[in-house]
């Protein structure tokens, strides 16, 4: 029988195939909190329609902090802090907004401010928090750094419209601050990474992930979500990915892989995606069928993760993974790169 030489990048699917049965049988990467939702409208201290897409910290003195966006009944939004011992109940909430729009000095935000993404950056010794500005340009992406998330040093939009899901990395690359965003072209919406000496003028602008095409869950519309996490291999990303139906959109999310010093080098990234609505308050609300995590914490094992994300646009939510099982997920489940 004659043998047909296979080029050598094509994937060995006999042992893919094994591999990733032996996955599929696994646990779920995500796990719910049994006490999701785990904050809503009925929480808050004052009158509110919703509140979701929280950014996320573990504070020096150990408490959990969600920066939450809260839609008010004007249906515009604005930023207000919760914070909690454990990180899932008990939740301390600041009595009225924490940073409100302020269209007066800042008019790119007169229809609100949106889905915080925060980092801490150990050289400001301050936590970075990248937001979306809202007006009728569309919306940008704004800059704020605090200390405390009481008083804020307000930088205004860094990326003008159309442009949204950002998150400062940690640390300077090659003495420059980077910043992932979703600006959206003619090309698509597709992450990009922008680089800058002194977080107000930036360039250096490029691709770092492409939405997919065709029939994929990732096609057309992606944007990041939380703030990347630092790995010995690489910073790993979660994603999400807009599928759009007869029935309206779904929001889920994927997994990439970037270098630590090259973070617009993607090293790998699933096929699949690996978290997505399927819990009621996922499922329906005022936006239904969204999951959008916009922060986590991990904790003290170095491994867990603890994703905080906003549920139907309506409510927060609690999911756990491993970072460890995240990473592994990725070696069996990054086979096509041709199908895109
Ligand atoms: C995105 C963002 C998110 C929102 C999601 C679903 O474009 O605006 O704030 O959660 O849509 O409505």
């Amino acid at each position: 029988m004659t043998s047909i030489a296979l080029p050598a990048s094509w994937p060995d699917y006999t042992v893919t195939k094994q591999k990733k049965s032996e996955a599929d049988a696994e646990t779920p990467l995500f796990t719910r909190h049994p006490r999701n939702p785990i904050l809503g409208r009925k929480d808050w201290p004052y009158p509110i329609n919703s509140v979701f897409n929280a950014g996320a910290v573990k504070l020096a003195d150990g408490d959990t902090l969600l920066l939450c966006r809260i839609e008010d009944r004007r249906g515009l939004s604005h930023l207000c802090a919760a914070r909690s011992t454990n990180g899932v109940d008990g939740w301390r909430i600041d009595d009225e907004p924490t940073l409100m729009a302020s269209p007066r000095d800042f008019p790119e935000e007169i229809w609100g401010i949106e889905d915080p993404r925060i980092t801490y950056v150990p050289e400001l010794q301050q936590y970075a928090i990248a937001y979306t500005s809202f007006a009728r340009g569309g919306p940008g992406v704004s800059l704020a750094l605090t200390k405390d998330f009481r008083s804020f040093e307000r930088y205004g939009v860094i990326m003008p419209p159309e442009d949204k899901d950002a998150a400062l990395l940690p640390g300077k690359i090659d003495g420059r601050w980077a910043l992932i965003h979703r600006p959206v072209t003619t090309l698509g919406a597709h992450m990009w990474i922008s680089y800058s000496p002194d977080l107000r003028h930036w360039g250096s602008h490029k691709v770092m992930l492409e939405a997919r095409r065709g029939g994929w869950w990732d096609a057309n519309k992606i944007g990041l979500c939380s703030p990347p996490i630092e790995t010995a291999r690489g910073w790993l990303v979660l994603y999400h990915g807009v599928r759009h139906t007869a029935s309206g959109s779904i929001y889920r999310l994927g997994l990439a892989l970037f270098d630590l010093d090259k973070p617009d080098l993607c090293l790998q990234r699933g096929d699949s995606w690996i978290f997505g609505p399927e819990a009621p308050y996922e499922r329906g609300g005022d936006v239904s069928d969204v999951v959008f995590p916009c922060g986590q914490t991990i904790a003290e094992d170095g491994d867990t993760i603890n994703l905080y994300y906003g549920a139907a646009d309506s409510c927060m939510a609690l999911a756990t993974g491993s970072i460890r099982a995240l990473l592994g997920w990725l070696d069996l489940h990054c086979s096509s790169t041709s199908a895109r």
